[in-house]
């Protein structure tokens, strides 16, 4: 049994157990979360005087529980004993026994719950993708979630050793196909065999030595040639001799370090194609915009990154190749101020990175005029997929090396052109939508009209199953803490009534997964106290931004300026929470002596907002800003502002001791939280989602409870009055936050990380069956037969 005791304990402490369950029955509701049940225990213990209740048994199954299921005499539970491991249990409270489950009939409880039928008499979809990964090598260690290459190249490093030495090819034939422009690298083929490679490398070795080790391969290429090389293996002698030791040694005895040395070597990836469809994909006027946030800043930094390590890489392979980075987007022909309906735009701070934009085309093929929110593009995807995919050709000139999706959206795309390309697909997800929102799953009904979820869940089952390898931007995106499921478990088990019910989504022990964070850009977001870099010729226009009469684009003028500035700046999603946060400022009459709240957000006037979700959250901070009387005391800017002035806003804060906060009831990352913390601002952060990882609390920032809008308002009153009695504490944590960034968040890790696993992947997929052709076959089955028809009820 996997609580040690349980059993026993319900039979020989029937009373005491049956007091609490009966208790969970008594209260009545069909659904209890983890904190329920904590309460539960707690509220028992006191009541009943059981003190001793949390040490039994039962007490550490409730503290490990994630959810209970009650119907009386049944209560149904999942629970979670260790990070992203499950088991499921139920128990008669009449007769107080107990039993294991499987994941499908705790499924099939909770869906009675919410139709009222019972689960049996009628046929349910049940989507399991446990089968086809049954032989498939998996991660046996909940710490090593996220480190997916490492172990792969650990496994796999003995299976190519194995064999290497049965005389296999597929490493030579792999090092054969590499071509640039039309230019073979690396062998050609007078190599025929392994040995051949054995022989021809000594042979190169002992010509190289006795070249110069500056010499490049014009001088010396017309002989390495003849031995069947060609160019790719460094751009000096010396260079190339190392490369041609490591692929000795890896056919001497693959050791994983070796072989993920070499493949960094190998010229692979040349032209990369990075999809993100919706919102306004932009380089100005548009961050703020609805769907437009942290995805956007996101892909043009990796681009800049990405361009810059692949400009490196090839230089030390000595290739004069330029690398070609498209991303593809949608092209938006009533654009405002944007640049969304140009087709191409050159990205900023690259050489040749493009922002390449096809239209969303309806049925008859016109093109569709108009920003559609990122729940309602799905009927659009599939015909864009097909104009991305040959306009994509063109553009490059061949197919790209590597796909990289973004989103649910391009996600899906991605899968669709990586399988008609045959190209290595990689994942980013920003952001999962079923976690953020409670019940989104069991009650999908209800949030249809609205969000269509249960075309976005099943396109981002789909497309996390076929993608080669996915990056999430912390560890929580995996598979969340001790006691907080994560972002990509959540998609494990769930169900939606009357739809299907999932047993195995996506396995978080899958070595496709691999944490590389992003960063913020250090060119923007430095920390207050480099002088010398500052854009104090933005003072007097972000003074007048603070400090000026309400207008247009302002509510509010702070009536004590001398106040700290306590800052806020996201779109104004309801998920982002910064009407809460003006409620639990509105509401502390000591956070609001201590400081003037500053937002950034959405508009002013709701007649400037195309989305719905905005026009409800601008009204809701208008009503609270009425309500608890605040124009005197927050100031609210309805702008986009851009990165520049972002940053030197930040820093603007940081010069008048002021703090950052980001109430968001869940963010997935949240690249404000370290560009604050890059510009030397305290800051709290929800403890839902990334920030929690981002911060340690005490250190580098705080963690605040969305869901307690009380306590996290002292916990910044606290603050700001313990950096009024000790000033040495708010440089304290400044220090704090900015060390923090510059060790974990950066874009050149990024980069470097980025480009190794790509290439390690491509090399697996290509050496090995990685394919996972069994998959493919049942998630097309599942994307004709589920998403398409679901996509099409989404109007459009
Ligand atoms: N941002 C900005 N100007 C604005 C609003 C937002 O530059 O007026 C930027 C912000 O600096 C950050 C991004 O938009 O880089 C928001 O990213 P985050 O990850 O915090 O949230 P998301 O919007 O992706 O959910
Ligand atoms: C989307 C979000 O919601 C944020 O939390 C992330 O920081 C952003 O994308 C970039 O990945």
């Amino acid at each position: 049994m996997l609580i040690e005791g349980l059993p026993e304990y319900l039979h020989e402490h029937r009373e005491e157990a049956h007091t609490l369950l009966r208790y969970c029955l008594g209260l009545g509701r069909p659904f209890l979360l983890q904190s329920d049940l904590r309460d539960a225990l707690q509220d028992v213990a006191g009541e009943q005087e059981l003190p001793h209740l949390a040490d039994t048994p039962l007490g550490h199954t409730l503290a490990v529980a994630q959810e209970a299921v009650l119907e009386a005499p049944w209560i149904y539970m999942s629970v979670r004993p260790r990070v992203a491991r499950w088991h499921y249990l139920r128990f008669h409270v009449e007769a107080m026994q107990l039993e294991e489950i499987s994941v499908s009939e705790f499924l099939a409880f909770k869906e009675r719950q919410v139709t009222g039928q019972d689960p049996n008499a009628a046929w349910m979809l049940e989507v399991d993708l446990g089968p086809f990964n049954r032989e498939f090598p998996k991660l046996k260690e909940s710490r090593s979630i996220g480190r997916g290459v490492e172990f792969l190249n650990r496994r796999l490093s003995s299976q190519l050793f194995h064999e290497l030495g049965k005389g296999d090819q597929r490493l030579l034939n792999f090092l054969r196909v590499h071509q640039c422009q039309g230019q073979q690298l690396m062998l050609n083929q007078r190599i025929e065999s392994v040995e051949g490679l054995q022989h021809a490398l000594r042979r190169a070795d002992e010509y190289l030595a006795v070249q110069p080790p500056e010499a490049d391969w014009d001088t010396i290429g017309t002989r390495l040639r003849e031995l069947g090389f060609e160019p790719g293996w460094g751009r000096t002698v010396a260079r190339m001799r190392d490369t041609l030791h490591l692929l000795s040694d890896i056919l001497e005895a693959p050791a994983p370090r070796v072989l993920e040395q070499f493949l960094s070597r190998v010229p692979m990836i040349f032209r990369l194609a990075i999809l993100s469809p919706h919102g306004y994909f932009g380089q100005a006027n548009v961050l703020g915009l609805p769907d437009t946030g942290g995805q956007v800043v996101y892909i043009l930094d990796q681009v800049r990154a990405l361009e810059k390590e692949m400009r490196r890489a090839l230089h030390e392979q000595g290739l004069d190749i330029d690398p070609q980075i498209v991303v593809v987007t949608r092209l938006i022909p009533e654009a405002g101020n944007t640049t969304c309906n140009e087709r191409l735009e050159h990205i900023i701070g690259t050489e040749h990175a493009r922002i390449l934009r096809v239209p969303f085309r309806s049925e008859s093929g016109e093109v569709v005029p108009h920003w559609i929110s990122r729940f309602e593009v799905w009927p659009y995807l599939e015909r864009f997929s097909v104009d991305v995919g040959r306009e994509l050709l063109a553009e490059l000139g061949g197919r790209p090396d590597l796909l990289i999706g973004n989103y649910s959206d391009g996600n899906l795309v991605a899968t669709m052109l990586a399988h008609n390309l045959g190209v290595t697909q990689c994942n980013v997800a920003h952001a999962l939508e079923k976690p953020k929102y409670l019940y989104s799953d069991l009650y999908w009904r209800d949030n249809e009209d609205q969000y269509h979820f249960s075309a976005q869940f099943t396109a981002d089952l789909i497309a996390m199953n076929a993608a080669d390898f996915i990056i999430a931007s912390t560890y929580q995106e995996i598979a969340g803490r001790e006691d907080n499921v994560g972002q990509y478990e959540s998609y494990e088990a769930f169900t939606m009534p009357g739809l299907y019910r999932v047993v195995n989504g996506i396995d978080v022990f899958d070595p496709k997964f691999n944490i590389v964070s992003p960063g913020a850009d250090s060119e923007v977001y430095f920390p207050y106290s480099q002088t010398e870099r500052r854009l104090s010729g933005l003072h007097d226009e972000i003074h007048d931004l603070i400090y000026g009469p309400s207008g247009e684009i302002a509510r509010g003028q702070l009536a004590e300026p001398g106040r700290p500035l306590l800052f806020t700046m996201a779109r104004l999603d309801k998920i982002k929470n910064i009407a809460g946060l003006v409620d639990w400022y509105g509401q502390s009459q000591a956070l609001r002596n201590a400081a003037n709240l500053l937002v950034v957000a959405g508009h002013v006037d709701p007649a400037n907002s195309s989305d719905h979700e905005e026009r409800e959250q601008i009204d809701r901070v208008h009503y609270l800003m009425n309500e608890h009387g605040l124009d005197g005391q927050c100031r609210w800017l309805g702008v986009q502002l851009d990165k520049n002035m972002a940053g030197e806003l930040y820093r603007y804060v940081a010069d008048r001791m002021g703090a950052f906060v980001q109430p968001a009831l869940f963010e997935a990352f949240g690249l404000t939280v370290i560009e604050a913390m890059a510009s030397g601002l305290p800051t709290f952060a929800t403890k839902y989602g990334g920030p929690l990882e981002i911060i340690e609390h005490g250190e580098s920032g705080f963690h605040i409870d969305p869901n307690h809008g009380e306590a996290a308002a002292g916990i910044m009153a606290d603050f700001f009055e313990r950096c009024r009695r000790e000033p040495e504490y708010w440089g304290r944590m400044s220090l704090g936050a900015v060390e923090r960034v510059k060790a974990r968040y950066t874009w050149d890790l990024y980069a470097e990380r980025m480009m190794t696993l790509s290439r390690i992947y491509g090399f697996w997929k290509y050496v090995t069956n990685l394919e996972r052709t069994e998959t493919q076959r049942y998630l097309e089955m599942f994307y004709g037969l589920q998403l398409r028809p679901l996509s099409e009820q989404v109007p459009h």
